[in-house]
């Protein structure tokens, strides 16, 4: 050896695996490694809810978050069918317009991505890099999944149903549809009511939401909610394709098998008060009187309190919440005054819901980076003039 390191040594372990160069495994950054261009490239794509449009009770048309693992296929409504197959009597194959000729239900629900806060963990897993804006509400219609399922029939050793979406990719080395399973009891509850929707806030389903058809499962983290759906297959054993054994488990070692990820913990996000500074996004205000306000949801149970703090989490105080008006699985209205003073503060909300979780001040850290739903931190500056008179 001349004492240089031959590239071979740098690239052994791809060469012995060409496709560790297509479809890396998941891994953890280093302590002091920032985010890639293609965790920017991810980002770009599947962008979040700017936290201004809290404000709306429903979101409007495009500022709901979006969340596509591969590419949004090529969809027409006018020749897409649904077939529900395995365990059934009788196996159906649905357009549109048979879909549309079932009893419509429209419900109300908040959906969050499973990775939402994932950015903010350290060690930080490498993937879409969500900090806290992944989310958005609207009002879905469609047809229950269990009006489809009684049609059809489902056989009595069927204990989960599979959705398949028409997209199709390759990650961590393994090619595949989008495909995740429920059990057969969520599949057919009423309360939540999984839905097989075709509209979103009154119109069809946009492309990237899933056009022609999608699932609603109220309450869950959004991978659950397949998009462009095309076939539900009745299995007489627990589905073990990858985006439920393999991905969205919760897991703090690489080997163990975790727990799957499945509804949504307890969130309180706050609209940013003031105006931001365009790099930093640090937000300013003027002394006296701010509203702060925002929303709050959980899909495990409904929410009991909501505190804010205005002095970096040492003191809490309760804010007042919005009733859920019906809407047992949609974000729910809360404000609090605050007397702004001249100086920095950061103010933070959390929620807590009936069964008895609190958002974390702590981060709660697992490998995929799934429910971080440590409670948010806004950096304020309560400034008496601006920092250049427009006069
Ligand atoms: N077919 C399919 N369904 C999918 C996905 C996908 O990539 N393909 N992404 C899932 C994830 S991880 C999330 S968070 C939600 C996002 O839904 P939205 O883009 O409508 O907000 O869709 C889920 N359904
Ligand atoms: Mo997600």
């Amino acid at each position: 050896m001349d004492g240089r390191v031959s590239a071979s040594e740098f690239t052994a372990d791809r060469s012995a695996d060409p496709s560790a160069d297509l479809s890396a495994p998941a891994r953890l950054a280093a302590p002091t490694e920032g985010i890639s261009l293609e965790e920017v490239a991810l980002a770009a794509r599947n962008h979040g809810l700017p936290l201004e449009a809290l404000r709306y009770d429903l979101t409007p048309p495009g500022l709901h978050y979006v969340l596509v693992h591969y590419d949004i296929p090529a969809a027409d409504p006018r020749t897409w069918e649904l077939t529900v197959r395995g365990r059934v009597r009788t196996p159906l194959t649905l357009d549109m317009a048979a879909l549309r000729s079932f009893p419509a239900v429209t419900q109300r629900v908040t959906m969050e991505c499973a990775g939402n806060g994932r950015a903010r963990l350290a060690p930080r897993p490498v993937s879409q890099p969500w900090l806290v804006e992944a989310v958005g509400t609207a009002e879905w219609t469609g047809v229950p999944l269990r009006t489809l399922l009684d049609r059809a029939g489902v056989e009595p050793d069927a204990v989960e149903a599979v959705f398949t979406g028409a997209d199709h990719g390759i990650e961590r080395g393994v090619e595949q549809d989008y495909q995740r399973s429920l059990p057969l009891a969520d599949a057919t509850g009423t309360d939540p009511e999984v839905l097989v929707a075709y509209e979103m806030n009154g119109a069809p389903l946009p492309p990237q939401h899933g056009c022609p058809l999608r699932l609603v499962v109220p309450g869950w983290y959004g991978m659950a909610h397949v998009k462009w759906l095309r076939k539900i297959t009745l299995v007489d054993s627990p589905f073990t394709g990858f985006q439920q054994e393999v991905a969205y488990r919760y897991r703090r070692e690489a080997e163990e098998p975790g727990e799957p990820v499945t509804r949504i913990a307890p969130r309180a996000l706050m609209i940013p008060p003031g105006f931001p500074d365009f790099m930093s996004r640090t937000r300013v205000v003027r002394p006296g009187s701010v509203r702060l306000e925002g929303r709050a949801w959980s899909g495990r149970a409904p929410l009991t309190k909501i505190e804010v703090s205005t002095d970096d989490g040492h003191s809490w105080h309760d804010a007042a919440l919005a009733p859920p008006e019906g809407h047992d699985w949609a974000w729910r209205y809360w404000q609090a005054p605050w007397t702004a003073t001249p100086g920095r503060h950061v103010l933070s909300v959390r929620a807590t819901d009936a069964s008895g979780h609190t958002q974390p001040v702590t981060q709660p850290w697992n490998r995929g980076g799934f429910g971080n739903n440590l409670v948010q931190r806004i950096s304020v500056w309560c400034l008496q003039d601006g920092l250049r008179d427009d006069d």
